[in-house]
């Protein structure tokens, strides 16, 4: 029988790149975002590809009641047959020392990266509880890990998600559902664009003279954790590019 996997902020980046790879191990996706026109040509382009199925959902996961109603419009039997819950929605918003902070981004990290994260846990871990089985992968950060100047609050809800992984993992234990907690360092996809406010120069800037990590690599680990026997189950990852060492030293060819 083919799996089922929820993956959130599908239209860009690790979350497109996972899906594409899923897609070719033939898992039926459950993909969501914001920008519906994007899932629409994604959604087009697997099935032209792959002989899975496809279901989308376009809701902001920084708010509650948009996810419950887009989760609850799926069937009960497509709700059980999800095995698979890919936090992997999030951003930066901007890069500003505390005192300078700007209240709507960090409203807008903390919502994304935590509450989003936790609102779609508690929509599906029941589900799984019920299934007894079931695998949710947290994409955190390196910025989870250590904190660097100015990233002050993304840094601050990336610890959350690394806390909350290890956390999950406890309560979630007596359910057969295992957490897998991935945390990147620098990947090229549109997060610089974001944090950046737009700024095209400056994001490409973030990734020259250096191999950044791209959004396949991830993709890869996650499918690398997922393909694991049913006995074995992946805690934690750091990857990073080869070029960087931790979150603030990168090597770079002048
Ligand atoms: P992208 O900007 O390319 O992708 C982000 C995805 O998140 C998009 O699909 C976007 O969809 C979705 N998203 C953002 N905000 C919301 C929201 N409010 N509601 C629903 N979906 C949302 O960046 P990445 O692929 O790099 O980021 C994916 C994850 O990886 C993030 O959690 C990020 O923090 C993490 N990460 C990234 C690293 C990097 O260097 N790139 C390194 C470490 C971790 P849409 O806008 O359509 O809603
Ligand atoms: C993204 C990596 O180093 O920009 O999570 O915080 S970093």
């Amino acid at each position: 029988m083919n799996q089922t996997a929820l993956i959130t902020g599908a239209t860009s980046g690790i979350g497109k790149a996972t899906a594409e790879l899923l897609a070719q191990k033939g898992w039926n996706l459950i993909l969501t975002g914001r920008r519906l026109e994007r899932l629409e040509n994604i959604k087009t382009q697997l099935l032209k590809d792959h002989a899975i199925q496809v279901h989308l959902l376009h809701f902001d996961v920084r708010n509650h009641n948009d996810c419950a109603d887009a989760w609850n419009s799926l069937d009960d039997v497509l709700k059980d047959s999800v095995s698979v819950l890919v936090n992997n929605a999030g951003l930066a918003a901007g890069r500003t020392p505390i005192d300078e902070g700007n209240i709507e981004d960090w409203d807008n990290m903390i919502d994304t990266n935590v509450k989003g994260l936790l609102y779609m846990t508690r929509l599906l871990v029941p589900h799984m509880r019920n299934q007894k089985r079931g695998h949710i992968i947290n994409i955190a950060s390196i910025a989870g890990k250590e904190v660097y100047p100015n990233g002050n609050v993304y840094c601050a809800s990336k610890h959350a998600v690394d806390a909350l992984s290890r956390s999950m993992r406890i309560d979630l234990l007596p359910y057969n559902i295992k957490v897998t907690n991935i945390a990147p360092g620098a990947a090229e996809t549109e997060f610089s664009l974001i944090r950046l406010k737009g700024d095209s120069t400056a994001a490409k800037a973030v990734y020259e003279g250096f191999d950044p990590l791209m959004a396949h690599d991830i993709a890869d680990t996650i499918w690398f954790v997922l393909s694991r026997p049913s006995h074995v189950n992946i805690n934690d990852l750091v990857i990073m590019p080869s070029a960087q060492a931790n979150v603030s030293n990168l090597l770079k060819k002048s």
